[in-house]
C-alpha cells in the first residue's frame, strides 16, 4: 500500500460543509469569522481563498477514507517539488514545508507577553491558542507551506545615511511598495497554480496579517534558523526577507529545520542603539525603534528620543551589522524599488511635506499606514537629534502650533534640544 505514509485530517465535507453552524464553512476551506487583527498592518483579514467544492479523485496519489486524505509519500515529495519550483517561478525566494506542532515555543511567547514587552501591541494578546495551533485558526489545516521573499532594494548606502544627521533613515524594507500586497498576491497566485494540478483544495495565504507565529513556522520548515536577533536568517540570503505563508489541507510532509548559525556572534545584540534586544532572541518591543516610529501611536518616551537618530521609520541596525547579511542579494522585484528618493533624503525636506503630499506620495507604501501626524512626530525627533543649522531650527519652528498636540510635544523637545546645545 503506497498510501500510508502521511495522514491529514484535512476535508470533511459532510462533517464541515453541512453543519448549519458552520455556514462560513461553505465551499471547503473555512472563513473563519475571526476579526483579526493586524499586526504590522491594521486591517480585517478578507476571506478570498476558498475553495469552492473539492472534486474528489483529482489529486495525484490522494485517496479518500472516512474523511481523511491520504497523500502517498512519493507523491507528496513530487508535488513538494514542484510547489518550490512555481513558488521561484513566482519571485519567492526561498518555499519549505512545516507541520502544524508548534509545541514548545509557547512558554517563550508567554514569557514576553508576561514582561510586558509587547507593550501596546494588544493583538499580540489576542486570539489565545489560535497563534500556536493552525488548525483552530484555519480549521481542517494539516501543513503549512511557508516563504520568504527578499527586499532589499538597490538604495544608497544605508551606513552613510545613518552617519549624517541631515538625512533621513527609512527602513530598506519600506523603501518600496507594501510589501503586504505583494507578497499577498504571490501566494495567491502560487495557491491558483496548485489548484490547477490538484484540483481545488482548502487553504488561507497569510504576511503579517494575522495571529500566525511566521517566524517560527518559517524555522521548523528549515526556511532559516532564528537569529539572536529573534528574525529569520538564512545562509543564502540573510535576513532581509519577508514571511508568507500558506495554511492547507494537503498533507505535505515537513522538511528538516536548519541548524544555527550565529555561534558565539552577539553583533546584533551590540549594535542596537536601543538596547532593545535584552538578552539574545529576546526583544523588548517596548525598546525598538521599530515600534517607538510605526506601533507606538503616542509620545515616544523621551529618554529614547536620542537614541533613535535619524531613524524615522523602522530600523534595520541589528541586521545590517549580520555578518549573514553579506549574502544578502538585491530584489529585482519592480515593486521594491525605492521611491521618492527616500534612500537618501533630507529630513527637513520630508518635514515640509503637507498632509496632501504625505498621502499622494506614500499611497502604496507601508509608511502611508502611520499616519500624518506620526510621520511629523517621527520627524520631529529625527530633527531634534540632527546637527543644529538655521535650516533645521526654521523647519522646527513652523510646525509649533501644528494642531496636533503630540506633533507640538515633540516639536519643542526638539527645539529645546537644540536651544541647550547651542546654550552650552
Ligand atoms: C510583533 C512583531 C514585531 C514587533 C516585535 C518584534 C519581536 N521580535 O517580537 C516589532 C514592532 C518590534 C517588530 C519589529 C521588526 N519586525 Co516584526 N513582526 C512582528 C510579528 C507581527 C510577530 C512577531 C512575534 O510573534 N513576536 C513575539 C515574540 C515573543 O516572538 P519572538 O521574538 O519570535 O520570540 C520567540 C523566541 O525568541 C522566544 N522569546 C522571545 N522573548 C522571550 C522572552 C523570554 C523571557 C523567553 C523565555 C523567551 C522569549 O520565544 C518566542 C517564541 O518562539 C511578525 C509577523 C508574524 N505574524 O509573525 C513580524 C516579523 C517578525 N517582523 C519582521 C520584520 C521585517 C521586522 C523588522 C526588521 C522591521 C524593521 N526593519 O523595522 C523589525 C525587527 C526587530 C526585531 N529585531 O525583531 C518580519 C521578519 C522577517 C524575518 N526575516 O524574519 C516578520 C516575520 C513580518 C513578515 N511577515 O515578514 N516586529
Ligand atoms: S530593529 Fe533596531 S531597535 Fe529594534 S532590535 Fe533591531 S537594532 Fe534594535
Ligand atoms: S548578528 Fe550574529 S548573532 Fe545576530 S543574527 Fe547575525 S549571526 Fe546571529
Amino acid at each position: 500500500m503506497r498510501f500510508n505514509q502521511r495522514i491529514g485530517r484535512a476535508f470533511d465535507p459532510a462533517g464541515i460543509t453541512q453543519g448549519p453552524q458552520d455556514a462560513a464553512y461553505q465551499g471547503g476551506f473555512p472563513h473563519p469569522q475571526i476579526p483579526f487583527q493586524v499586526e504590522h498592518r491594521p486591517r480585517t483579514q478578507h476571506g478570498t481563498q476558498a475553495c469552492p467544492q473539492r472534486q474528489r479523485g483529482r489529486f495525484i496519489g490522494q485517496v479518500h477514507y472516512e474523511g481523511f486524505i491520504i497523500i502517498g509519500m512519493h507523491e507528496a515529495e513530487d508535488l513538494k517539488a514542484k510547489i518550490r519550483d512555481w513558488g521561484k517561478a513566482l519571485g519567492l525566494d526561498g518555499v519549505a514545508f512545516a507541520g502544524i506542532d508548534l509545541g514548545g515555543a509557547e512558554p517563550g511567547f508567554a514569557a514576553w507577553l508576561a514582561a510586558g514587552f509587547h507593550g501596546e501591541m494588544d493583538y499580540m494578546a489576542a486570539h489565545g491558542s489560535k497563534r500556536w495551533r493552525p488548525a483552530e485558526l484555519v480549521p481542517g489545516t494539516v501543513s503549512v507551506i511557508s516563504t520568504r521573499m527578499n527586499y532589499l532594494p538597490e538604495a544608497a548606502d544605508a551606513a552613510a545615511n545613518l552617519a549624517d544627521g541631515s538625512r533621513a533613515y527609512l527602513s530598506r524594507y519600506a523603501l518600496g511598495r507594501d510589501y503586504h500586497k505583494v507578497l499577498r498576491q504571490r501566494l495567491q497566485k502560487l495557491a491558483d497554480r496548485i489548484s490547477k494540478e490538484t484540483g481545488p483544495f482548502g487553504y488561507r495565504v497569510f504576511t503579517d496579517s494575522a495571529p500566525v507565529q511566521e517566524v517560527e513556522l518559517a524555522t521548523r520548515s528549515g526556511l532559516g534558523w532564528r537569529g539572536k536577533h529573534t528574525l529569520l536568517l538564512s545562509r543564502q540570503a540573510g535576513s532581509h526577507f519577508f514571511l508568507g505563508e500558506i495554511y492547507t489541507d494537503l498533507a505535505l510532509p515537513p522538511d528538516e529545520p536548519e541548524s544555527d548559525h550565529c555561534g558565539t556572534c552577539r553583533a546584533c545584540i551590540d549594535a542596537c542603539p536601543t538596547a532593545a534586544i535584552v538578552a539574545p532572541y529576546r526583544v523588548d518591543a517596548r525598546r525598538c525603534i521599530s515600534y517607538l516610529t510605526i506601533e507606538l501611536k503616542g509620545s515616544i518616551p523621551e529618554e529614547l528620543r536620542p537614541l533613535i537618530g535619524n531613524r524615522v521609520y523602522g530600523c534595520d541596525d541589528c541586521q545590517l551589522c549580520c555578518p549573514w547579511n553579506r549574502f544578502a542579494h538585491p530584489s529585482p522585484e519592480p515593486d521594491f524599488v525605492v521611491r521618492h528618493g527616500l534612500d537618501a533624503v533630507r529630513l527637513v525636506e520630508l518635514f515640509r511635506w503637507s498632509e496632501t503630499e504625505f498621502e499622494q506620495r506614500m499611497a502604496g507604501s507601508p509608511i502611508r499606514r502611520i499616519g500624518y501626524e506620526r510621520w511629523l512626530r517621527n520627524l520631529a525627533v529625527g530633527l531634534g537629534n540632527a546637527p543644529a543649522s538655521p535650516e533645521v531650527l526654521s523647519a522646527l519652528e513652523s510646525r509649533t502650533s501644528h494642531p496636533s498636540t503630540l506633533v507640538q510635544e515633540h516639536v519643542a523637545w526638539a527645539l529645546a534640544r537644540h536651544r541647550a546645545a547651542i546654550r552650552h
